[in-house]
């Protein structure tokens, strides 16, 4: 009993359908701009009064039929946000609340006779369940990544409504789980689209450079329906143009022998891709690229590379909110730029796709993450099917852009068998699912002795490339005491420093060793340097962080104002005195 309880709530929760690939090159309807909302603490709008759930809950969307019929609620008179956007920061009363809010969009549609519809979100957070014209269509949990339900049949010509209930609330068995270091932005915050596709469809496809090749393009092409024709496959510009004939299961596969110019920072070069299944045509703008490790070194196109990083969270400057647009996305990675960064680590969990396909663009090389950050529920079942569901949703959109090049599977996890099983699950997964990516996670330092810290966490024998954040100057001792480390490792594996930082106020000033002071800051990112520079196996380094970013953990007043000060610029775009030293070192890095 207990078993098939476990098996009907993760079928439930954990969506079956498969995600529509590039959704931006396909035929969409928006539904960004106003949704009419209502804030429901007590989720009056799901439960009735003994808690049991309601038949005619908010989803109905009803209106009185008579003068005396009793409806406490109504979309239309109520107050409205926009999609997509966080709740946090459109709305005071909302800046910190966690719990329930319906979501109402009114559309008119037409669909072509024997076209299918889907409902595709970028990312709500952190639990949805979706109602179209008063039905369920799905649930998703995660706040994160892409989901996308068929809403072909409950479809009318004409006038629809949608409804979707979303919910924030932290929870301990959650991914991640109660406690974390940025803000709960709750809502719709990435775009929702209805896309229309023919009855079958190009729903999915890979096409990168085969493992350790410089020289073979390889992928496949899946069709969803029932009627699987050839397909044709073009890449222009290096003269590939091949019919493919689909299997019974609407998948082709292929392996070009070609020379592409290969993507690099330095020369992100992409190549527009053309897929044609009937009338249908996808296409998308895909880079080349070789990237492993050997020994101890990480090379891309066969040339050893430094990762000049920055860590970042997904927020736009000045205002501080959600950031979701492809304008966020260029801003951010343009302060990046200034800091002659060529990789951003992506923290804590998957961006979204604007930044990743700018990222591409622009020739920068991306850590992408999953929220398995702190102390999850090593031993819950569920937790762990909700971590695996994200990673595969990660996955599954970005495995066709050439940015990425480290799956990272979680953040400061503590050592333990449960912990180590769960992660070793999770790495399995991500092989499977793509195995031309590195795979890292950013793991807590150990002190042997008080002057040596020895990286030899179990988990790293299942790591391409060892990830790891220490504070040394800022939660471990002062900023000299990084002159007296030394680091080992029983691993011959590459090492990139996740994480080092200190908090400084913007335009606070004093000696280098008062706390919260820019000078502070500088003097731990100047010892760090001299440090890290006697690392012979560090690949890299992403320091903690590019901007001052919200955070409820942060409430020092006048200093912190429930902000994590760590930036390298001030959440208005300041940039602080380290900014100057990293940006150097980044320069003596160049070649
Ligand atoms: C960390 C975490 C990061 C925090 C940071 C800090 O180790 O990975 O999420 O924000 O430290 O500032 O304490």
């Amino acid at each position: 009993m207990f078993w098939l309880f476990i098996l009907l709530s993760v079928s439930i929760v954990f969506p079956k359908e498969k995600l529509i690939q590039n959704s931006d090159a396909r035929k969409i309807f928006l539904l960004n701009g106003n949704w009419n909302i209502i804030i429901d603490p007590y989720e009056t709008g799901f439960y009735t009064y003994r808690l049991t759930p309601d038949n005619n809950g908010f989803f109905k969307n009803s209106k009185p039929k008579n003068k005396y019929e009793r409806i406490e609620y109504d979309f239309d008179k109520s107050e409205k946000l926009k999609v997509p956007g966080d709740w946090n920061t459109q709305k005071e009363k909302l800046f910190l609340y966690e719990g329930t809010v319906w979501y109402k969009k009114s559309f008119n549609y037409y669909k072509q006779k024997d076209n299918r519809v889907f409902i595709y979100f970028g990312a709500v957070n952190y639990n949805c369940k979706v109602y179209l014209n008063g039905e369920f269509v799905g649930e998703h949990i995660g706040g994160f990544t892409p989901f996308n339900f068929e809403i072909s049949d409950k479809l009318i010509s004409g006038p629809n409504f949608i409804v979707v209930k979303v919910d924030n609330k932290r929870l301990p068995e959650g991914v991640p789980t109660i406690n974390t270091d940025w803000w709960n932005y709750g809502g719709i915050t990435r775009d929702v689209k209805l896309i229309e596709t023919d009855s079958t469809f190009i729903i999915d496809y890979l096409v990168q450079l085969k493992k350790n090749s410089k020289d073979k393009i390889t992928g496949w092409i899946q069709l969803d329906g029932k009627n699987f024709d050839d397909v044709q496959f073009k890449i222009p510009e290096l003269n590939i143009d091949i019919k493919l004939t689909p299997d019974k299961n609407g998948k082709c596969s292929f392996d070009i022998d070609c020379l592409p110019i290969l993507w690099s920072p330095e020369n992100p070069k992409l190549y527009k891709i053309i897929i044609q299944h009937k009338d249908e045509i996808i296409k998308d703008k895909i880079g080349f690229r070789k990237i492993e490790v050997k020994e101890n070194k990480i090379y891309l196109n066969d040339k050893e590379i430094f990762l000049r990083g920055v860590s970042l969270h997904e927020e736009v400057p000045i205002k501080s909110s959600r950031a979701n647009s492809k304008k966020n996305a260029r801003k951010l990675l343009s302060m990046a730029k200034e800091l002659n960064c060529n990789f951003v680590r992506l923290a804590h969990y998957p961006h979204n796709e604007n930044i990743i396909k700018e990222a591409d663009k622009l020739g920068f090389l991306v850590w992408s993450e999953i929220p398995v950050y702190w102390t999850i529920h090593w031993q819950n079942k569920s937790t762990f099917e909700n971590a695996s569901n994200q990673l595969k949703e990660m996955i599954s959109r970005d495995k066709n852009r050439s940015s990425i090049i480290f799956w990272s599977v979680g953040n400061e996890t503590p050592l333990s068998d449960e912990r180590l099983s769960f992660m070793k699950s999770l790495i399995d997964t991500a092989r499977l699912l793509d195995s031309t990516r590195l795979i890292t996670a950013a793991l807590e330092t150990h002190y042997v002795n008080p002057k040596t810290i020895m990286i030899n966490d179990p988990l790293g024998k299942y790591l391409d490339v060892l990830g790891c954040n220490e504070y040394i100057g800022w939660y471990d001792g002062l900023p000299n005491k990084a002159d007296t480390i030394e680091w080992k490792t029983t691993y011959d594996k590459p090492l990139v420093i996740s994480e080092f930082g200190a908090d400084a106020k913007f335009g606070f000033h004093a000696d280098s060793l008062t706390i919260w002071s820019e000078e502070f800051q500088e003097n731990v990112y100047k010892h760090q340097i001299k440090m890290l520079n006697k690392i012979s196996f560090l690949s890299g380094i992403s320091p903690w962080i590019l901007m001052d970013f919200r955070s409820p953990r942060r409430t020092l007043p006048g200093i912190q104002d429930y902000f994590n000060r760590k930036g390298l610029y001030s959440n208005l775009g300041e940039k602080k005195k380290a900014f100057y030293i990293l940006k150097n070192f980044y320069k003596s890095k160049m070649n």
